[in-house]
């Protein structure tokens, strides 16, 4: 059975499936796309007419939209379960996937991070957008800080898909010193990530930065 992922090596959502291959124990081939290209391959487009990444390729099944593409991966594949089958703690799962995806990744990453780390070797920050990316942040980690469970998991007691998804979100976000210390003012959130930073699943997806 042949997996190949089409991804930004640099992609939050890509890592995300990433990690949840490697915590199924799946492997895959890897095929590069800059969804930022000034041109986006016709190839590509086919698969994916939204341009976006990642994009799954299974045996020929093709399949866009990483929630779509991480539910796929757990349920189609042995190993492990990923998603908690208590009906609340799925719930649980899902709206902090929703939530990371909706006002999460927008702030967190595309402008704390990308702002801050990823294009300031070779572009000025802009502190406006990452004050408003930080304020706006405010309002996700609290908001996840008020139903996380508290322990080293996010929703229920074990790995979920919610670890995973926004876990590669706070990854990027933390390696700003700004992302660092605000998540620091959440102490559940705190806790969980001290935990989770450490996987192994986290450590063998990280991509580094360009250049390094
Ligand atoms: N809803 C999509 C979002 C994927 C997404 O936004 N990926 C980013 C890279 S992390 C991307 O392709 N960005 C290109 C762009 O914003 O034009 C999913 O869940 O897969």
């Amino acid at each position: 059975m042949a997996v190949t992922l089409h991804g930004y090596s640099y992609s939050v959502y890509l890592r995300i499936v990433r990690m949840t291959m490697l915590e199924k124990g799946v492997a895959w081939s890897h095929i590069e796309i800059d969804p930022f290209a000034d041109e986006i391959p016709p190839d590509y487009l086919a698969l994916n007419p939204f341009g976006r990444v990642p994009t799954l390729d299974h045996d020929g099944f093709v399949l866009y939209e990483t929630t779509a593409i991480s539910r796929y991966i757990d349920e189609a594949f042995p190993g492990p379960s990923l998603q908690p089958e208590e009906p609340r703690e799925r719930a649980r799962m899902n709206q902090i996937i929703a939530i990371a995806d909706s006002y999460g990744y927008w702030p967190m990453v595309r402008q704390v991070f990308s702002q801050r780390v990823f294009n300031a070797r070779h572009r000025t920050p802009d502190e406006a957008v990452i004050a408003e990316g930080l304020a706006r942040s405010h309002r996700v980690l609290a908001a996840l800080e008020s139903i996380a469970e508290g322990g080293d998991f996010l929703a229920g007691d074990r790995l979920t898909l919610a670890d995973l998804h926004f876990g590669a979100m706070v990854a990027y976000f933390t390696a700003s010193t700004e992302g660092a210390t605000t998540l620091g003012g959440y102490p559940k959130l705190s806790a969980w990530w001290r935990a989770f930073k450490n996987r192994k699943s986290l450590a063998e997806t990280d991509p580094g930065l360009p250049g390094d």
